[in-house]
């Protein structure tokens, strides 16, 4: 069997550690992320690694003795949004565990450790934050968010001690700069530039930030027979204009996103105009000088907007996330090892944010995708091929061969 059809079995039964219904549901701290952790610790086993499990609920395989030695950290997230796919995060921890797979059965010897990750959280569906377990090894953990609940009023910090962790260890996590190689993630691109190019891999230039709004617009209620167009101060008809003006600004500029994904309306029946509109807008670009271009722009639009139909708004920053470039170093080894296995390197940002956006906090960070069939991701028929899979296992044990084979300290500094 192939590394690549391995991989296709591994993912096929990680799947199954889902809630019940379409897709896979498997939300950081359940049952079915423990369940996943028992698969995952035999992928890390039957790499030749010794596996733990951190305070923040990361799966971690090291190679055995090599205490003290600076480490090269690969993996992704384990969790999936609600009725997701079977290889967004979860791959990049499956594409890890069989790169290290080889180069341990081919006899490869590291100047450096090599730790897999298997993170807990990287959605934030169940929380309203993510990246719990990649901020605390880079020592921005927030003892906050463990404050925070979910749909079920349960908080992080009783889902955490519910699953045998004691989050009050989670600050001692935080890992020192000189104790840090770099990190890698492969992971699924979720998006079809590498599908138009017939391309199977691309090496990650930037991954992009976010900002995110909560936007609140005021009018008032009345009769939707009675009271004439002409003076109405209909919420929605406002909220309606900033949805189409900030997707038409965004679409104005290079490789930005807007996105509207949940509104609420006010009182919200066929014969009354909408006095209350909530709504949330996510800003995204993989430069933050056009993400903060398009941010004042969507507060001048709100503005406008609000005055014209004679509505009140409001606009808060729920959420922000900077641009990450990738390491130059990292990427060039990415692509040396594309080049060896005779692909030609494609380079492409990143649209969706992963475990590596908060890495970079601590270290070099790099990226490696895989072909996504259609391009269709956070969906149960998002799909990666054996035969691409294959490829990524491929490329990324050549790229830490790659790395190894340069002054380890290049990385270390
Ligand atoms: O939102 C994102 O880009 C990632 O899938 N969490
Ligand atoms: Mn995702
Ligand atoms: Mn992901």
């Amino acid at each position: 069997m192939s590394y690549g059809e391995l991989a296709a079995e591994r993912l096929s039964e990680i799947a199954e550690m889902s809630e019940a219904g379409p897709g896979v549901t498997r939300l950081p701290w359940t049952p079915e992320h423990r369940r996943a952790l028992d698969i995952i610790s035999d992928w890390m086993r039957d790499a030749g690694l010794d596996v733990s499990l951190d305070a923040a609920g990361t799966l971690i395989g090291r190679t055995p003795g090599m205490s003290g030695r600076p480490a090269l950290l690969l993996g992704s997230h384990q969790d999936s949004v609600r009725s997701g796919g079977r290889f967004d995060g979860i791959m990049g921890v499956a594409i890890a565990c069989l790169a290290v797979r080889r180069l341990h059965k081919e006899g490869v010897r590291l100047p450096f450790a090599v730790e897999v990750l298997a993170f807990a959280d990287e959605e934030g569906v169940r929380f309203p934050t993510a990246l719990i377990g990649p901020r605390a090894l880079a020592g921005r953990f927030d003892p906050a968010v463990l404050d925070m609940k979910d749909a079920q009023g349960v908080s992080m910090r009783q889902a955490m001690q519910g699953f045998g962790l004691d989050p009050d260890g989670i600050p001692a996590l935080m890992r020192q700069r000189e104790e840090v190689v770099g990190y890698l993630e492969a992971h699924i691109e979720q998006g079809p530039v590498l599908e138009a190019q017939g391309r199977s891999l691309g090496v990650v230039t930037a991954i992009c930030g976010i900002s995110r709004y909560a936007v609140a617009f005021e009018g008032e209620t009345g009769h939707a027979g009675t009271v004439p167009m002409a003076g109405r101060r209909d919420a929605l008809v406002a909220a309606a204009r900033f949805v189409a003006a900030m997707s038409d600004a965004a679409t104005a500029m290079e490789d930005c996103r807007a996105t509207v994904g949940q509104i609420d309306v006010k009182p919200g029946v066929v014969n009354a105009i909408p006095s209350e509109v909530r709504l949330t807008l996510e800003l995204r670009a993989p430069s933050d000088e056009n993400r903060l271009g398009l941010r004042s722009k969507a507060m001048h639009l709100v503005q406008e907007i609000a005055v014209q139909a004679g509505v009140a708004v409001r606009i808060e920053q729920t959420y922000e996330q900077p641009a990450v470039v990738c390491d130059p170093g990292i990427r060039a080894a990415l692509s040396r090892a594309m080049t060896a296995s005779a692909m030609s390197a494609i380079a492409i940002p990143s649209g969706a944010t992963h475990d590596a956006s908060a890495m970079a906090d601590l270290c070099p960070v790099g990226m490696l995708f895989t072909r996504c069939k259609g391009g269709l991701s956070h969906r149960p028929d998002e799909f990666a091929s054996a035969a691409d899979m294959e490829d990524a296992v491929q490329v990324l044990a050549n790229a830490i061969k790659i790395m190894a084979l340069e002054r380890p300290s290049k990385w270390a500094d």
